[in-house]
């Protein structure tokens, strides 16, 4: 059984997987109407992971008799400046993430509570991938700037890059 206190922060990073899911939900379909059609790809692939990291979360609470509660979530926004900006977002959007899982993380150990500290772990290297990717595709965008060419070029390869899970990956 877990606690109130981490019952109430595990929804709490529930909803922030939701609101990460819409949020690049909205890039994609921006990315779309502007013809990137492989940035839209890969964002909403990464939106399907996000939904996916939060019924793992929901599914987790109900099974540690807890009650998971599926959340309101915010308008996102339906326009944005550039892949740029996109990606620069959702940077610090991973980041901001991550800071969260930290914060879970050290109350686990304040409270005792090792099996929630287990399940997170997951999470935890989940977002070392998540934050090392945003900054690559970033780093790319940067150096190609407003060049055309290169934009249609990133288009055409960041479809092929996965976002993978750092948990799944062979040591
Ligand atoms: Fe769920 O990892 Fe991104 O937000």
């Amino acid at each position: 059984m877990i606690s109130a206190d981490i019952e109430k922060q595990l929804n709490e990073q529930l909803r922030m997987e939701a609101e990460s899911s819409q949020y690049y939900l909205a890039m994609a379909s921006w990315a779309e109407g502007k013809g990137y059609s492989g940035t839209a790809e890969f964002l909403y692939m990464h939106s399907e992971e996000e939904r996916a990291h939060m019924m793992k979360i929901l599914r987790y609470i109900n099974e540690r008799g807890g009650t998971s509660i599926v959340p309101e979530l915010s308008k996102p926004a339906t326009e944005f400046d550039s892949l740029q900006a996109i990606f620069d977002d959702l940077l610090k959007h991973e980041e901001l993430i991550t800071n969260s899982i930290n914060e879970l993380v050290f109350r686990c150990l304040e409270l005792r509570d090792y099996t929630t500290h287990n399940f997170l772990q997951w999470y935890v290297a989940e977002q070392i991938e998540e934050e090392a990717l945003a900054r690559t595709i970033l780093d790319k965008l940067n150096l190609i700037g407003n060049d055309k060419g290169g934009l249609y070029l990133f288009d055409r390869d960041v479809e092929s890059i996965k976002v993978q899970s750092a948990a799944n990956k062979p040591v």
